[in-house]
């Protein structure tokens, strides 16, 4: 299976600059070499540049930065689409958790010309539900779950393509919801695996019902990964750590069920901030993730009988 890393140094997403040394990051850590050790043929896109295109006026305020996410997301969603229609796996290196806007826009383009359901895994400790009428922040790295899900707000944006219905969309590890979003939620049917949900029945059953509907489907899966899934003490480099998040030995198991389940098909990497790492235990922790995704295991085990 083919792996395509595509560079997306994008910061314009938040306010707290250095996401966009992500991608370099993720090289110096060994991410393509990780991969390739793994038996994946893997090309490096390079990162992409990001064009210049027209904000319109937003009638929030707070939003900032509109003109580059727009421009991100123009560029991201064509890449990523043409990625999944060379057959390869597309693995988005971030760059803040706007650049979904973008990745997973390809993926849907993507899936509606191979007719296949996009389902869409969001491993983060926020539930990234506001519109750009809704945040307060202003920051367009809270928006991307509800671009998704096809919400009103977006009127700057090229209409979503085929947005994906809630119950293709699960939200997992998340312990932080602004009140809009909290509300907005309660109105839609996404399966929300907060911590307190992870806590009450472990990592493992919540996941394996989202994958088997996965499965049954035929549908293709889009990963998106940011780093504050994690517990800020295995992964401190991101501007936005929420305490309680996933162990060592948790977001590996979950990696690790996604290997197994074979149903992964892109994936981003998203808001790593090496300027805020310690000697790059962040940025390494991340590959080592990809790695357990891509399938290593200490060892071989019959796949588990259904
Ligand atoms: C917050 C932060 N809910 C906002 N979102 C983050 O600014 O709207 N997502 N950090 O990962
Ligand atoms: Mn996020
Ligand atoms: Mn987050
Ligand atoms: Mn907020």
């Amino acid at each position: 299976p083919k792996t395509i890393l595509i560079g997306a140094p994008i910061d314009a997403g938040q306010r707290r600059p250095g996401c966009l040394m992500g991608p370099a990051a993720y090289r110096v850590a060994g991410l393509a070499q990780a991969i390739a050790g793994l038996g994946h043929a893997v090309t490096d896109w390079g990162d992409l540049a990001c064009p210049e295109v027209a904000a319109p006026p937003c009638p929030n305020p707070a939003v900032h930065s509109l003109a580059e996410v727009l421009g991100w997301t123009q560029v991201l969603s064509g890449r990523v689409a043409a990625a999944l229609d060379e057959g390869a796996m597309p693995v988005v290196l971030g760059g803040d958790h706007s650049l979904a806007l973008g990745s997973v826009a390809g993926a849907a383009t993507h899936a509606a010309r191979a007719g296949r359901p996009l389902f869409l895994l969001w491993l983060d400790a926020h539930s990234d539900f506001h519109t750009p009428l809704t945040t307060t922040s202003g920051n367009l790295h809270g928006t991307p779950v509800a671009y998704i899900a096809g919400r009103a707000g977006f009127d700057a944006f090229p209409p979503f393509p085929a947005p994906l219905p809630a119950d293709r969309i699960c939200l997992y590890g998340i312990r932080s919801v602004d009140p809009a979003e909290h509300a907005a939620l309660l109105d839609h049917d996404i399966a929300i695996n907060d911590m307190r949900v992870l806590d009450e029945h472990g990592v493992v059953a919540p996941l394996r019902a989202f994958l088997e509907q996965v499965a049954a489907a035929g549908g293709m899966l889009h990963v998106s990964l940011d780093v504050d899934f994690l517990d800020p003490a295995i992964a401190p480099a991101v501007g936005t750590t929420v305490p309680g998040g996933t162990t060592f030995r948790e977001a590996h198991l979950v990696m690790e069920l996604l290997h197994e389940s074979g149903l992964v098909t892109s994936l981003d990497l998203v808001e790593l901030n090496p300027f805020l790492d310690d000697r790059g235990m962040t940025a390494r922790l991340m590959v080592d993730l990809v790695g357990s995704l891509m399938g290593r295991k200490v060892f071989d085990r019959p796949t588990r009988a259904k």
